[in-house]
């Protein structure tokens, strides 16, 4: 069994869910913050058979695009000697996803 850990921004979360939820697949979603620009996006929790994997992560593609930002509409976290003296344009991703394997999976 694996663990998906599926950071996306919270504009793919509807959509995202209810196909995840309509193919059968069990999800926990975390309200979760980047490190990086402070705004808001969604950890979601998937525990699934290893042979689902590709389906999954083939959901998550199809519904979490890249979007561009910039930094003069947010704070951006960075050394504290240094500073950005412009608006930075940033493309986050549509999904960061971790795989990890899960050693027991138990349900009372
Ligand atoms: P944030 O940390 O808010 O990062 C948002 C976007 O800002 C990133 O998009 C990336 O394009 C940019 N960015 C992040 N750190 C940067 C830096 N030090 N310098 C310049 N640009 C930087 P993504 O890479 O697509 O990441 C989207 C979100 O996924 C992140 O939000 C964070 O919540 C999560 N994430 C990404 N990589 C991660 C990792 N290795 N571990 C844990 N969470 C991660």
């Amino acid at each position: 069994m694996k663990l998906l850990m599926a950071i996306v921004q919270e504009q793919d979360l509807p959509l995202l869910q209810d196909d995840l939820t309509q193919q059968g697949f069990r999800m926990t979603k975390l309200a979760s913050t980047g490190g990086f620009l402070k705004s808001g996006n969604a950890t979601l929790l998937i525990g699934l058979d290893e042979d689902k994997v590709q389906d999954c992560l083939d959901i998550i593609k199809a519904n979490c695009q890249s979007r561009k930002t910039s930094t003069s509409m947010v704070s951006v976290s960075m050394p504290a000697d240094a500073y950005i003296p412009y608006p930075m344009e940033i493309i986050v991703g549509g999904a960061t996803v971790f795989i990890v394997d899960v050693v027991d999976y138990l349900r009372f």
